[in-house]
Formats: structure tokens, sequence, C-alpha cells
């Protein structure tokens, strides 16, 4: 039996163990590392998601992933300053994005350049990856986690004017994201490339702003650009590609597992991500048509020709390391 004396003792025990633990429940969620990664992408976009589960779970024990889509916290270009100036955590950062910092990666920009997924993979996650990533530490404290393929870039028009080869893009005012690499892009392909951000762009469509835009065919579904178009073109002129962008100086703070554990979720998650547009990329031809869109290729050869040959003239070419191109196309 209790006396009150001793269930005093033991209520105000019970009582105390119960607030240490939620102190420690709650003490422990509050140190955990917060990862904010800021896109122009949208919620439901394959990146996103795969980042959502793959990498969250992945690293859930030490670090809470929290996402911001639609260019709500760093404006489309602006993100990998913010992590080396140390406001941001994380991104998924483009070739284009990097070139418009480190020249040396504008060798990446280049259309017509990697061949497939399979390709830009064993790139990156070979020794001229390793060699590219370092560069990006070195001169901008950002740890380049992994690379993902973000699906292959094709032409979507408004209008029905069929589209074979460059020269009938003259005039075309194409918008392109607006970095120097891209709006090239645009004129390597004959059109007359106009900047805008990607958050802008159905609206852009929809008034008549621009004639076109340039995606992989997922993001064009995702962005429902084919509500506002009536065409796409099958350039495939970029195999396109993302890269998980990460602070060095969060990098730095974390212990060799954790490091270990961040680099696997990312991995990971880059993988299933590269899956997923694969197999999406393969089946949505047909929805497009089903909405309307006329889809088509043209003369690609003529599109491939004629950047290649700007791509080799132009000043970008005078920045790619010595040998660099023949080491990318020699990797089979
Ligand atoms: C775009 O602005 O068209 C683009 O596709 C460029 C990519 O490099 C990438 O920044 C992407 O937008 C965003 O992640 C939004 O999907």
């Amino acid at each position: 039996m209790f006396t009150k004396m001793t269930r005093r003792i033991f209520l105000s025990t019970v009582a105390a163990a119960l607030l240490t633990c939620s102190l420690g429940i709650s003490v422990s969620a509050a140190e955990k590392i917060k990862l904010r990664m800021s896109t122009p992408a949208t919620e439901s976009d394959f990146r996103s998601q795969g980042l959502a589960t793959v990498f969250a779970d992945g690293v859930s024990e030490f670090a809470v992933y929290e996402p911001h889509y639609n260019d709500t916290l760093f404006k489309q270009g602006t993100e990998l300053v913010a992590i080396a100036r140390g406001n941001l955590e994380m991104s998924i950062t483009s070739a284009q994005e990097l070139a418009k910092l480190i020249p040396e990666w504008s060798i990446f920009t280049a259309g017509y350049l990697m061949r497939d997924p399979e390709h830009q993979r064993k790139v990156f996650e070979g020794p001229i990856g390793e060699e590219m990533y370092k560069l990006v530490e070195d001169k901008l404290g950002v740890k380049l986690l992994s690379v993902m393929y973000f699906g292959t870039r094709q032409l979507n028009l408004r209008g029905k004017k069929k589209i074979n080869t460059p020269a009938d893009l003259q005039g075309i005012n194409l918008r392109m994201p607006g970095t120097d690499a891209w709006q090239f892009l645009g004129r390597a392909l004959g059109a007359n490339p106009t900047p805008m951000a990607f958050t802008e762009v159905y609206t852009g469509l929809q008034t008549g702003a621009i004639d076109g835009q340039d995606n992989p065919l997922p993001t064009d579904k995702d962005k429902k650009f084919y509500e506002v178009t009536d065409q796409i073109v099958l350039t495939g002129h970029l195999v396109d590609m993302n890269f998980l962008a990460f602070s060095k100086k969060v990098w730095d703070k974390l212990s060799s597992d954790q490091q270990a554990t961040v680099k696997k979720a990312a991995m990971d998650a880059s993988a299933s991500i590269t899956a997923t547009i694969i197999d999406n990329e393969a089946k949505i031809v047909s929805f497009f048509k089903s909405e309307g869109l006329d889809v088509y290729e043209p003369n690609v050869a003529a599109f491939r020709e004629r950047a290649q040959k700007m791509y080799l003239e132009s000043d970008f070419s005078k920045d790619w390391p010595k040998g660099l191109l023949e080491r990318i196309n020699a990797v089979k």
C-alpha cells in the first residue's frame, strides 16, 4: 500500500520523467539540421517528388529536408550564390547556372553533346565528374552530390507552321532561361531567344508574348504547357541534367558517417528520379497527341550539324578544359 507521501513522490517522479522525455524528444527534433532546398520547379515535378521521399527519408535521422517550390524562396538563377554565401543549404542546379560562375562548365551546356542519360551518368560518376565537381567545390564552396537526368529538351511551339530545319525557326521568339548559355542554345537552334523566368512561361505562351519554349516532355506536361501550344518538335537538342547542390559549410559540419548518408540519399534519389523520367518520357507522346498537339521529328541532323559547329566556333569553347570534349565523347 502506498502511503500519501510515497504516492506523491511516485507521481511527481513519473511527471518529471514524462516531462524530461517530452523535452528530450523536442530538443532532438530541434537539433536536427534544417536543409532548405529552393527550386523554380513545382511540387508535383518528378525531381521534387523523388527528393521529398527518397532523399528526405535517407537523411531523416539527423536532418529535416525543407523544400521550397515555384521560386518562392530564391529566384531562379540566384540559388548557387545563396548557397555559397551561406543563405541556403540546397538547390537543384544545372550546368547552365554553374557555367555562369565557372566558365569551364559551359562545355556541358552544348547542344547535342550528351548522347543519352546513361552517357550522362557515366561521365559524372567517373573521373570527369570528380574533376568538375572539385572545381565547383574549390571555387564556389558548393558540393555537387549527384547528377540526375532531367529529360531531353524538345521544342514546344504555338501555331501550325511545320519546323524541319533551323532555317524554319528564323524569327520565332523562343523563350529560353535567362543565362548566356541558354540564350546561345536558342540561337544555335536558329531561333530568336527571349529570356523569361520558368514560372512565367505559361502566361507568356498564353498571351503570345513568346512563340514557344523548350523543356523536357514531362515538364511540358507538369506545367500544362500543352494547353497553350499547338506542336512539339522532337529536336532532342539537349539531354538535360541537373545536380543536387549542397552547402559545403553545412557539409563540413557533418560527421563522416552523416556525410556518407547524405551522399547515399542524394545518389539514391537521383537514380530513382532518372528512372521515373526515362519511363515517363517513353510513354508521354501519346498524351500530347490526345490533347490535339502535333508531335513530330524534324531533320535532327540539320539541327545537330548547325549547333555543333556554332559551339565549336563560340567563345564558350575557349574556356573548355583542354581535351575534355574528346574525353566526354570517348565515355562509352
Ligand atoms: C527552365 O527554366 O526551362 C528549366 O527547365 C531550366 C532547368 O535548368 C531548370 O532550372 C528547370 O527549369 C527548373 O528546375 C524548373 O523545372
